[in-house]
């Protein structure tokens, strides 16, 4: 390797997804200091269409594929993406070079400024709730049927505004906790909804660099970057998404933990879920594996396997359901 080299990163134009990008950009530098990471930021479909529910747009790369093109044109060397928006399968020629240790990846209620209440529980019947997320409508229309979950689009803080005009019809939001952070909105977090009333999504909290398969080189260097125990989790979490052939926008929520078992073994248990878009049904299921050196192939197993006892238990009923709503 020569002394100066620049390989350059790709990334979304939000606010959100450029301090993600700079946060990679900073690791990298830290590591390599002889080397430098410029960032070219652009907007995708997904930053464009503000007009429609998300999961109605039927395009599964919203908000990845401009700048996959870049990758495969070389204009950029890397892209950094939050995991959760990047589809469960790649272009050719495109992989996954390494996932970042993962924040934390619940979701968290944000209640608008001026209303003195600090969870859901608390709201009065008919309080009307901001998310395009057909997963956290699903979930909590069936934990709290008193509420009215309406549609809110565009980036974090044109919601917030949205959210904090006096005139607005929204009481709270919910939103990722790893994105309020990460924007130093910590103080925006009312509440933290835990795994017994909703499942994250996918990937969700967990940063993702997409390279080339065959740059060899690029995939040493952000090898760095790497988190074994978020890897694993989120190879486990997208093969249950991958099997379901579930997109971004669909009502699929999860959570993974390792667990130490009585007998030493290190094992990873996937709990996920599917629900009807009106929060009717919901599904549920779960396995524990033991994770072995490598870990990979465990983890895809139990992504199948949850993913197979979800479809025993009904998945394929709301899958088809949810297809006929997109068209
Ligand atoms: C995906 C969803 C949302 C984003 C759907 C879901 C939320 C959409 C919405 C796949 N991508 O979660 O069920 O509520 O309107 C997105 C966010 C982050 C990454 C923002 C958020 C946060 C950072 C992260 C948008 N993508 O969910 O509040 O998880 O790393």
């Amino acid at each position: 390797m020569s002394n100066h080299k620049t390989f350059t990163i790709g990334s979304r134009k939000s606010q959100l997804a450029l301090v993600q990008t700079r946060q990679v950009q900073s690791a990298l530098q830290l590591s390599y200091p002889d080397f430098e990471f410029p960032i070219i930021s652009m907007t995708t479909v997904g930053d464009q269409i503000l007009n429609k529910p998300l999961f109605q747009i039927g395009e599964k790369s919203l908000f990845t594929k401009e700048l996959e093109v870049a990758l495969q044109n070389k204009t950029v060397d890397l892209v950094v993406h939050s995991l959760k928006d990047l589809p469960t399968t790649l272009p050719d020629g495109m992989t996954i070079g390494a996932i970042m240790k993962r924040e934390n990846p619940k979701d968290a209620v944000v209640i608008k400024k001026g209303l003195n209440f600090n969870s859901l529980d608390e709201l009065p019947e008919g309080s009307v709730i901001g998310t395009s997320s057909v997963r956290r409508t699903a979930q909590l229309k069936k934990a709290f049927p008193n509420l009215v979950f309406q549609d809110i689009r565009g980036n974090l803080n044109t919601r917030l505004a949205k959210l904090d005009d006096p005139n607005g019809p929204y009481s709270a939001l919910i939103l990722a906790v790893a994105g309020l952070i990460r924007l130093n909105l910590n103080n925006r977090i009312s509440q933290i909804l835990p795994s017994s009333v909703i499942l994250h999504a996918v990937g969700q909290g967990a940063l993702a660099v997409e390279c080339r398969t065959d740059d060899a080189q690029i995939i040493k260097i952000i090898s760095v970057l790497e988190d074994k125990d978020t890897m694993l989790r989120c190879t486990a979490e997208r093969s249950m998404l991958r099997t379901l052939e579930g997109g971004c926008s669909v009502p699929i929520g999860v959570h993974t933990d390792f667990i130490k078992s009585s007998d030493c073994k290190r094992k990873l248990k996937l709990i996920g879920l599917i629900a009807r878009l009106d929060g009717s049904e919901i599904i549920q299921a779960e396995a524990v594996k033991e994770i072995d050196e490598d870990g990979i192939d465990a983890a895809n197993e139990l992504g199948k396997e949850v993913a197979s006892t979800l479809v025993e238990k009904g998945a394929t009923s709301i899958l088809d359901e949810l297809k006929n709503a997109k068209s």
